[in-house]
């Protein structure tokens, strides 16, 4: 009889993810952000395959890394001087094994189909993470919403949405928001698919206005969840919130609330940024000023130094990292701390990172965090509060009822303790004790796996 050794498991596990990747980056050319995360999540999962041969052998690695669907088309619109133009719009139905796909839309100059792409094969596993019943989805548009008028806003994205309402619907694929899509957005989007369908469907969308179907909290899911994780990894360290030092990239959205909770737990955010540069206030960051600045008038940030003279505007925003922090939480975009920065946080001192954005640290950077023993929450794992909330917002949608925010945010709290409670016992199961990336992709993978082994090959 041939004995195999657990060392030739390994070797054939890394040599089949290995295969994986190559083909993944030989069919997917140019597209160097979803390298990136295949990259990121196929390397920690060959412990899974060394262990568990079924998932080579019913080829989930090949499946799972090719979208179930992609649909590219064409956005025109007439802009305030009359003039016609023409964005180019995506929705990436990456996995729907668990539940309809689920997760945000875009609306970046940036946004390509490698970017969506990257950010829907994330969400497959940031989802299944929550234990809620939703697929992975992304899409988004490279249309630049900044600097237009609402009524520009208004008609881009109902043209965007006489396109993709061919595509979604409550149980088939639930959109939100994402860079630069928020609650005014949501709700031109969902005014645009009632009016085309003919009928109230609630669940369709979600982060939508809570006079109209969403979710208390939800506003604030991500960047609460996103603190909420961080606590827990300095619980367990005996480290806490309060008294620590937090610096904090971007000021939309995630960043806003992660602020907000940060403050609440008792610690000082000194700094946060826009695309145009950072503000540092060694009072902390009055973020009456940054919401006002931010959700209301749609400002720079470097407006804030014009109400608190005593706080200092950077131009460039990629420096924020040099200031020395306990916590840093970037929440703007992907890559926006590389091996360098990470370095210097490094030592300046930072004890824990907890990624509200999506691929915030370059895999290089990551390395540096793990190496020099810093605690690190990775986005699928930290950010995915917002998701969670979603798809409690599509579970109020199907009853019919709404839960106080309290109720939402009790479910959120203990849903992000859940996350960090599985991707802990995940790594320490397979050999990486401490390490969340690898515990967070083994399990949130598994589920996914799992489900798609059992509905056989589809
Ligand atoms: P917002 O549009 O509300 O805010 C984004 C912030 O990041 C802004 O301050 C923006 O500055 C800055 N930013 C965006 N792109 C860049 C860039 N290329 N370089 C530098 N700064 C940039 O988006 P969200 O807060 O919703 O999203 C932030 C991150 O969190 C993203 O990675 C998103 O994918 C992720 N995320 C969001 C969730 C949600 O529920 N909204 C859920 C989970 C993750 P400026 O205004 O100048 O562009
Ligand atoms: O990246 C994300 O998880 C989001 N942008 C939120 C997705 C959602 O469906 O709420």
């Amino acid at each position: 009889m041939i004995t195999v050794t657990p060392e030739q498991d390994l070797a054939a596990a890394t040599q089949y993810v290995q295969s994986v990747y190559e083909s993944v980056v030989k069919r997917n050319p140019h597209e160097s952000e979803f390298h990136q995360a295949i990259k990121e999540i196929l390397d920690s999962l060959v412990p899974v395959f060394a262990k568990h041969p079924k998932y080579m052998q019913h080829s989930i690695l090949e499946r799972i890394v090719e979208p179930e669907r992609v649909v590219s088309f064409r956005v025109p619109w007439v802009d305030d001087a009359g003039k016609v133009q023409v964005n180019r719009g995506f929705r990436v139905q990456f996995n729907s094994a668990i539940g309809p796909y689920k997760g945000g839309l875009r609306f970046h100059p940036s946004v390509n189909a490698s970017i969506i792409k990257f950010l829907g094969f994330e969400q497959i596993f940031k989802n299944s993470l929550t234990g809620q019943p939703i697929g992975g989805g992304k899409g988004g548009s490279d249309f630049d919403p900044k600097g237009k008028s609402d009524n520009e806003i208004m008609r881009f994205t109902q043209s965007f949405m006489t396109e993709l309402f061919k595509y979604i619907g409550p149980d088939e694929d639930v959109p939100a928001g994402d860079i630069g899509v928020g609650g005014r957005e949501i709700g031109y989007m969902f005014g645009q698919y009632r009016r085309i369908r003919g009928g109230h469907e609630a669940g369709v969308l979600t982060g939508k206005g809570v006079i109209f179907g969403g979710s208390l909290t939800r506003t604030e899911a991500t960047g609460y969840g996103c603190v909420y994780f961080v606590n827990e990894m300095l619980k367990f360290k005996g480290l806490s919130f309060e008294g620590s030092t937090v610096v904090v990239s971007g000021s939309g959205n995630v960043a806003i609330y992660a602020i907000e909770k940060a403050h609440q737990l008792g610690a000082k955010v000194v700094a946060c940024s826009d695309s145009g540069g950072y503000v540092y206030d060694a009072n902390g960051i009055n973020l009456a000023t940054v919401k006002r600045l931010k959700e209301v008038e749609r400002k720079r940030i470097r407006e804030y130094v014009n109400e608190h003279p005593h706080a200092i505007y950077i131009e460039g925003f990629e420096g924020i990292w040099t200031i020395p922090c306990d916590i840093a939480l970037p929440c703007a975009t992907q890559n926006e701390i590389n091996e360098n920065a990470a370095r210097i946080l490094v030592a300046n001192g930072v004890k824990a990172i907890g990624e509200g954005a999506n691929m915030p640290s370059t895999l290089e950077a990551i390395e540096v965090f793990h190496d020099n023993h810093v605690l690190f929450g990775p986005a699928k794992a930290a950010n995915a509060g917002g998701v969670a909330v979603s798809a409690l917002e599509m579970a109020q949608n199907s009853m019919r009822l709404n839960w106080t925010f309290e109720e939402v945010d009790a479910k959120l709290h203990s849903i992000m303790k859940n996350i960090y409670q599985n991707a802990v016992l995940a790594a320490e199961e397979y050999g990486y004790s401490g390490n969340l990336v690898v515990g967070a992709n083994i399990a949130g993978f598994t589920r996914v796996a799992d489900a798609m082994i059992a509905q056989g090959v589809v």
